[in-house]
């Protein structure tokens, strides 16, 4: 086995016995959201999970080790120190590791680790994607090119429109990446369940998702694929409110001067400042949303 990995007991039984296991990122632990809802939310979405059928396996980098299921002191950890955590892509991982260093992992670092662990299914909020205005930037998440080549499938409420969202479908179909909708031909934009583009196949029970996701590994193509469930009706925010914070968020960053790693959670706390909350709540609800999906989606593929 790996010699960077740590495999916790509880996780570690469930695969071995073929059980469900769900990964988790702590990226939107440390950077996505604030502490403490950060803690409570990460928390609550591992109970989820565990209602749910599987286990979860929340994953990270401590000093070092790279690590698939927390104990709640990390994760309260990750949540409390919060921005001050490396945020950690693929190209970060071999520098944190060699130094014992700490990282939270984004989408592209959950999906290395969790495959690493032998875990299939991961459950977020949102992606990476390719950011507006990529076409002079070059702002693309290396979210996309894992997707592109590890077999992990991630369920998400879609990408926020603080990305170019036609853009990010097109390297996803570029990539190989299948783009699923949940109950919904429509690509859901996280806050909301409209974007107005559509995504390649709509599936609509978790039995069908394994399906599709089993077929995929058993041949051999590689890659991952891409869930996009939205968010439930109660808990979607207008879409005026949401993509005016948004275009502000952008404007700001981009007079700032802001770029790199820094651009993606800088817009995700910006937007939720100036809806004063309100996104936060949608956000923690489409999470959960999430998991559930994951959980039983992973239950299913154990079976196949
Ligand atoms: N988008 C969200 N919430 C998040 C992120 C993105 O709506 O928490 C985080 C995830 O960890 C994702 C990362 O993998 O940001 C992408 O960062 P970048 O755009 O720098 O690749
Ligand atoms: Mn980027």
């Amino acid at each position: 086995m790996n010699k960077y990995l740590d495999i916790n007991p509880e996780v570690a039984a469930a695969l071995a016995a073929g059980k469900p296991v769900v990964a988790l990122e702590s990226t939107i632990i440390s950077h996505g959201m604030p502490y403490p809802q950060n803690v409570e939310t990460a928390l609550n979405v591992e109970r989820i999970i565990r209602e749910n059928g599987a286990v979860p396996a929340t994953i990270a980098i401590i000093g070092g080790r790279l690590k698939a299921g927390l104990t709640a002191e990390e994760i309260e950890y990750f949540g409390k120190k919060g921005q001050a955590i490396t945020k950690a892509s693929r190209r970060d991982l071999a520098v944190l590791c060699a130094r014992g260093e700490d990282g939270a992992t984004t989408v592209a670092t959950t999906m290395i680790i969790a495959h690493m662990a032998g875990i299939r299914i991961f459950a977020t909020g949102g992606i990476g994607g390719v950011h507006r205005g990529a076409e002079t930037t070059m702002d693309i998440s290396a979210d996309l090119e894992e997707l592109g080549h590890t077999p992990v499938m991630v369920v998400c409420a879609g990408a926020k429109s603080i990305l170019d969202l036609g853009l990010t479908l097109e390297y996803l179909e570029t990539k190989g990446v299948p783009v699923i909708g949940y109950g919904t031909q429509e690509l859901p934009a996280f806050y909301t369940r409209q974007s107005g583009f559509s995504v390649d196949y709509r599936i609509d029970t978790p039995e069908d998702l394994a399906a599709a996701f089993f077929a995929q590994n058993a041949m051999g193509l590689g890659g991952g694929m891409l869930v996009t469930n939205p968010i439930p009706e109660e808990y979607s925010m207008p879409a005026e409110t949401i993509n005016a914070a948004i275009d502000r968020a952008i404007a700001e960053c981009n007079e700032k001067g802001i770029h790199g790693k820094q651009t993606t959670p800088f817009l995700l706390a910006r937007v939720a400042e100036l809806t004063g909350g309100d996104s936060l709540a949608s956000n923690i609800r489409l999470v959960y949303n999430n998991a559930k999906v994951a959980a039983l989606t992973a239950a299913a593929y154990a079976k196949l």
